[in-house]
């Protein structure tokens, strides 16, 4: 079967919610592949886990920034084959300085750690570009060396005009991290812009 296809077929199967880690001493024991959805509070990670899942509120959406605060674990295929990880947004500005380093904690130490985590998915909103607080993240990326796809988000609230500069400057800026695979991907959980394809590279980068 192609890849997109078994993709498909996979994710509209079972997709369940298996746990919340707030700390590395609840994480469910490493037994399959990792896919880790990371990016900026409010940048659109439940959603495009909602879009890849084909459900609607599989992962919580908010409107308030910085609702998801723990590692939230899914798991997919029947019996399970590998697990995606909604990891807690970054950049809010509200953030009390101990909420920020118990983040940057949390998630560098997952990181660097996770020997099953085969990929993390980098999510930018297409409207705004790399932020330093997103370059921050490619580095402790780059650092704990875990190879990351950039997915650009919301890509149905910008002119298609400005929507190509922004994919040729975060493909630039991609380009330059060791970790970073080269192509980005463009996506809309809203109009369903590109997740057949994210799909499928879900899928190859889980190995499975
Ligand atoms: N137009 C449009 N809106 C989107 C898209 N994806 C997400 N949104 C909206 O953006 C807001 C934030 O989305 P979430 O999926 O909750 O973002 P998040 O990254 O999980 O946020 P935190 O869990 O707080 O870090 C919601 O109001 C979504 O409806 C998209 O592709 N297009
Ligand atoms: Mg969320």
């Amino acid at each position: 079967m192609a890849l997109e296809e078994r993709a498909r077929a996979l994710f509209s199967g079972r997709v369940e919610f298996l746990k919340s880690a707030p700390q590395l001493k609840f994480l469910p024991d490493p037994d399959f592949p990792e896919i880790a959805f990371c990016g900026r509070s409010n940048v659109g990670k439940s959603s495009l886990l909602n879009a890849l899942t084909g459900r609607k509120s599989l992962a919580r959406t908010s409107v308030t920034p910085g609702r998801t605060q723990e590692l939230n674990y899914f798991e997919v295929g029947q019996p399970t084959l590998f697990r995606l990880v909604d990891m807690p947004g970054y950049g809010f500005a509200k953030a009390p300085p101990k909420v920020v380093e118990q983040w940057r904690r949390l998630v560098r130490d997952y990181l660097r750690g996770r020997v099953v985590l085969k990929r993390a998915l980098l999510l930018i909103d297409s409207r705004h570009g790399i932020k330093p607080v997103d370059a921050e993240m490619m580095q402790m990326l780059d650092e704990a060396a875990v190879s990351y796809r950039v997915v650009l988000t919301k890509a149905d609230k910008i002119k298609a005009s400005e929507l190509a500069q922004v994919v040729e400057e975060t493909q630039a800026t991609a380009r330059k991290h060791t970790a970073a695979h080269p192509d980005v991907s463009v996506t809309s959980s809203e109009k369903g812009l590109g997740i057949a394809a994210l799909r499928g590279a879900v899928l190859d980068d889980a190995a499975v």
